[in-house]
């Protein structure tokens, strides 16, 4: 079977046909497993040596009390989930953290803060820990929110390689797990950070609640981006404790390697991250995903506020799957 690139009418942002339909992709679900499986690996091994795996370690500079109300995260201050808040971290901390990743073999280190969107100061503040992380050697990755005119600039000019900013679940079910932006304020940042040259990451959550369809939504919005993302994180959603989706039934794992799976497909050039939810995975399940073209981790004891699987047990189920880093 081959991709087919269909005319559709313009999406309404970019003017351009939609190269993945929502339907094109439920499509692709709703495949045999092991149909889907053997087309993600050979798009997989067209694009990208598949014994490969490129590493990201996370570090939250600033945490807790974000004004949001994202319906999945423990850092809003909306939700009692006990999270400690901390102001930004000087840069000492996320210098020697960031030395630390890269000698247990990190190449990238991305930097986290719980803001809707950070000040013009707090830019500055970040852009002098990128310059520091950069000059260790290690690509440099931030996520704080939404930029305003002039930051995206400021932060490529101290090296900032990537910027993370997710698009976290299909449009019309964006609305029913967050309220406080909507998805297009996303794209606005996005757009931003684009046109100031930087690659783009960004991906989703998935099981918090949608359905195949909007599964199937969350891979079409993101693969019909003008230029699709170069890294595309899939978070299967870490249920924590008074956040309003801690009770949501677990998704079908096979379910999760699906949509790793439809994101390789359709994103054939971009890097697919298995991101969240990694510590709740057994080996199978993690190979399972390597296996439906997930190419990059998230590598370290800890995401931003909750766990991920110890860094000694990754680098021994790497190598008992004879998975080399990059
Ligand atoms: N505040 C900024 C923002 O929201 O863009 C940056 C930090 S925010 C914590 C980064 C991303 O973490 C979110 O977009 C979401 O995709 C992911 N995330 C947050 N809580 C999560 C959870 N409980 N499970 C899985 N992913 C989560
Ligand atoms: C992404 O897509 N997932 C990461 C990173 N980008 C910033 C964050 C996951 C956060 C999980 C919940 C926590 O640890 O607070
Ligand atoms: Fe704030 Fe980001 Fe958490 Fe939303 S996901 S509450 S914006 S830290």
């Amino acid at each position: 079977m081959h991709t087919q690139v269909i005319h559709l009418p313009p999406s309404s942002r970019s003017q351009v046909p939609q190269r993945w339909t929502t339907e094109q992709v439920e499509a692709l679900f709703a495949l045999p497993f092991s149909d889907l499986m053997f087309r993600a690996q050979q798009v997989h091994r067209e694009h990208f040596d598949p014994n490969a795996i490129q590493r990201s370690t996370l570090l939250s500079i600033k945490t807790g009390g974000c004004p949001e109300d994202c319906g999945y995260c423990p850092q809003s201050v909306r939700h009692d989930t006990g999270v400690t808040s901390q102001d930004l971290l000087p840069v000492e901390d996320v210098l020697a953290a960031a030395r630390a990743a890269r000698d247990a073999g990190a190449t990238r280190f991305c930097m986290g803060a719980a803001w809707r969107g950070p000040k013009d100061r707090d830019v500055e503040a970040v852009a002098e820990m990128i310059s520091a992380v950069k000059g260790l050697g290690l690509e440099t990755c931030a996520t704080l929110g939404m930029l305003r005119e002039g930051q995206a600039e400021t932060l490529k000019k101290a090296g900032l390689d990537y910027y993370n900013h997710n698009i976290d679940t299909a449009p019309e079910f964006y609305g029913d797990v967050i309220g406080t932006r909507t998805q297009e304020d996303r794209f606005d940042t996005l757009e931003a950070v684009r046109e100031a040259g930087m690659n783009v990451c960004c991906g989703g959550i998935v099981g918090m609640g949608e359905s195949r369809r909007g599964r199937a939504g969350l891979i079409a919005t993101l693969a019909s981006m003008d230029t699709p993302p170069e890294s595309v994180p899939i978070n299967n959603l870490v249920k924590v404790e008074g956040t309003p989706l801690a009770d949501t039934p677990d998704l079908d794992p096979f379910e999760f390697v699906r949509t790793i799976a439809c994101a390789r497909i359709t994103m054939p050039n971009s890097h697919v991250r298995l991101s969240a939810g990694r510590e709740a995975m057994n080996d199978q399940m993690q190979a399972l995903c390597f296996l439906a073209g997930a190419n990059s981790i998230f590598y370290g004891d800890k995401l931003l506020t909750t766990g991920n699987p110890q860094a000694d047990n990754d680098r021994r189920l790497l190598e008992r799957l004879g998975i080399r880093s990059v």
